[in-house]
């Protein structure tokens, strides 16, 4: 029996899957062969399609003329699937039947192109195996995050005031556009596990039961964030400490009630030791042993622990200049190498800090060669415009990607990890993304994951023929333009050459040059009246750059070397310092924010010529926050052109108005 599509709610978008995508293959003869559920998946999806454009399809045992033959041939969990054509038909076989299920969406995307001509037999292989994204879904609102941590999308798809929230069919469809761009993994709460989330380990397994049942026809397994401390908040054991046999018997008992309610529940996702939440330091134990304890209780069932690495001291003194945030989870993961069991993935963010608009690769990525790595970057906007602003993250993600991590002729940080993550961008937006333009940063996500070293434009242009089915070449070339450099854009208008978090403290929207600058939390650009920058060399700084495995160790350690946009990470530079470019630092601060803001002002004045073109809703919501990304790229401009008029003393060279 074929599985029915799940229908959209009423006023939903349907982002990169609207209907008109499944015409090629709709209007054709299908033949779908195999059995099990996800081939059902297939049927149904092909069945909609023919149903709604006039083809036929076909669940015959032989096989039998068609213009298009999916077929499972085997039975194992491998996601591969082939795809060729000869004169007169498209075939697409795969061994296992998620690999059916991509090869299906394979062919959506190439739409006509797949029927068209012969296509040499190829085999398509995703490079990672796990690609997940991370909810920060509260189940109960949280007094100051709210329902979603940094979410700018709306309420949480899966939960409401406290519990499941019961809307299966929109989870459903959910399921379908993630399968649709190679999603294989979701966490449905929260890394900072409040009292009510705890208890979906134990007695509210089943809403997590429900959710994992609303995700697994389109592939994706559902995973779990777990307090550290559950032992005691949820068993009444007087101590967490994983060597202690009791906590590691509630464990595996604890785990093995999830795999009765979930067989093919995907890990747990543990942040410990990390921004107040609990781990093994209290025990006197390693993040390894913390982290070991947990893979003990789910190899037995195949599940795998997702183990953030986002470790640091979050209540430092600004006076203390040896305290650099950006060394810690090196300090404290480098010498654990070798020490993680097989089943632990450690998940590391892409840059040493916090997912700002520009960072360097964590050298976490590089120090542990014997160690599962999960990379985390963030499709939630939080340090990016937090879905007001336009912001698409694929050419970051894919530096990140490409980088090679022991020199630039190296394997690639794409190459040396297990796993891409991302902090999930959705809400109960009718857009799913608030920002109807974020939906390309999930969508590349996606497929980024699918094969890092994609060029991230083809990527864009991929999404934009998806959303956008039968687009004139104006349309086309607006959208591809008003994204394609909005990254460098907010950069611009932003944060120069690597300094990050002159952002207003708490929500993180908005500047505030000194937001953090005396904070507990990290000091971020030691701006004074001679230079900016962060001294992280070997010779005089943190010894942070000491950090990477040569040349960058070396490249990042002298001004003369280090890259440009990352300088003042790097380095405190006298104001007069004169860039690669020929401009100074200080200029360069200028320059920067007034092209940025003009960049916007073109970006908007082009979407508003774009009105003609585009459903209402859609492009009302992107003006909209156009006019609040021109407002805030002006009061970012003013606000740190002006401090550091003031703090240097320098004149703007083009004697442009600075307060
Ligand atoms: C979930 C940053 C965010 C926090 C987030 C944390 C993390 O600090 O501001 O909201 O907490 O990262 O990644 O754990």
């Amino acid at each position: 029996m074929p599985l029915p599509v799940p229908a959209l709610p009423e006023g939903v978008d349907p982002a990169w899957l609207p209907d008109e995508v499944f015409r090629p293959l709709g209007t054709r003869r299908v033949l779908v062969r195999g059995p099990g559920p996800l081939v059902a998946t297939v049927h149904g999806e092909v069945a909609a399609a023919c149903a709604r454009f006039g083809g036929r399809v076909e669940r015959a045992a032989a096989p039998e003329p068609c213009d298009l033959l999916l077929e499972l041939t085997g039975d194992d969990d491998s996601e591969a699937f082939t795809f060729g054509r000869d004169a007169d038909r498209t075939t697409v076989t795969a061994s296992g039947p998620t690999g059916l299920l991509y090869g299906l969406f394979h062919v959506v995307r190439l739409g006509e192109r797949a029927f068209a001509g012969e296509h040499r037999l190829t085999e398509h292989r995703p490079r990672l195996g796990i690609r997940m994204l991370d909810h920060w879904d509260n189940v109960a609102v949280h007094p100051v995050m709210g329902q979603v941590e940094r979410g700018y999308a709306g309420g949480s798809l899966f939960w409401a005031a406290g519990r499941a929230r019961e809307e299966w069919g929109r989870v459903r469809a959910y399921a379908r556009l993630l399968a649709a761009c190679g999603i294989n993994a979701v966490a449905v709460n929260n890394v900072n596990v409040h009292a009510t989330e705890a208890r979906l380990l134990t007695d509210r397994i089943g809403e997590v039961a429900a959710l994992a049942e609303a995700f697994r026809p389109y592939g994706i397994r559902t995973h779990l964030s777990v307090t550290f401390a559950a032992p005691m908040v949820l068993g009444g054991l007087p101590t967490a400490d994983p060597l202690d046999e009791d906590v590691r018997a509630w464990w595996a008992a604890a785990t093995g009630r999830v795999y009765a309610a979930i067989p093919d529940f995907g890990g747990y996702v543990v942040k410990a030791d990390s921004e107040g939440q609990p781990g093994p330091f209290a025990y006197g134990r390693s993040h390894a042993e913390g982290a070991n304890m947990l893979a003990a209780a789910l190899a037995p069932h195949g599940g795998t622990v997702h183990w953030r690495a986002f470790v640091y001291d979050h209540r430092q003194d600004w006076r203390d200049r040896t305290t650099d945030r950006a060394r810690a989870a090196h300090e404290q993961f480098a010498p654990l190498d070798g020490e993680f069991a097989d089943n632990v993935l450690l998940q590391v963010k892409h840059g040493p800090m916090d997912f700002q608009v520009r960072e360097p690769l964590s050298p976490v990525i590089g120090a542990l060669p014997r160690t599962r790595l999960a990379v985390e970057v963030q499709a939630t906007q939080e340090y990016t415009g937090q879905q007001r602003h336009v912001c698409w993250l694929g050419p970051m993600w894919s530096e990140a990607l490409r980088f090679g991590h022991e020199g630039p002729d190296g394997p690639t940080v794409g190459e040396r990890a297990s796993a891409l993550v991302a902090v999930a961008n959705v809400g109960d937006d009718p857009f799913w993304t608030g920002h109807p333009l974020a939906q390309a940063n999930l969508y590349t996500f996606g497929r980024l994951a699918w094969q890092p070293d994609a060029d991230p434009g083809q990527l864009l242009d991929e999404w934009l023929a998806l959303t956008f089915p039968g687009a004139s070449a104006q349309l086309a070339d607006g959208v591809r333009r008003v994204l394609a450099g909005s990254w460098r854009t907010y950069e611009k208008y932003t944060a120069p050459l690597g300094v990050g978090f002159m952002v207003q403290p708490g929500h993180h929207y908005g500047p505030s040059v000194d937001g953090y600058e005396y904070s507990p939390w990290g000091t971020y650009h030691f701006a004074d009246r001679d230079g900016v920058g962060v001294d992280r060399s070997a010779a005089t700084g943190t010894g942070y750059a000491a950090q990477y495995a040569k040349p960058w160790a070396e490249i990042y350690e002298s001004p003369s070397t280090c890259p440009d946009e990352l300088l003042l990470f790097f380095h405190h530079m006298p104001y007069g310092h004169v860039l690669h470019d020929g401009r100074t630092v200080i200029q360069h601060i200028y320059d920067t924010h007034f092209e940025g803001v003009e960049e916007v002002a073109t970006a908007r004045a082009l979407w508003a010529s774009l009105a003609p073109l585009l459903d209402r809703p859609r492009h009302t919501r992107v003006a909209e926050r156009y006019d609040e990304q021109l407002r805030s790229a002006r009061e970012w401009r003013d606000q740190v052109n002006t401090y550091f008029l003031r703090t240097s003393g320098v004149p703007d060279a083009r004697g442009r108005r600075i307060y």
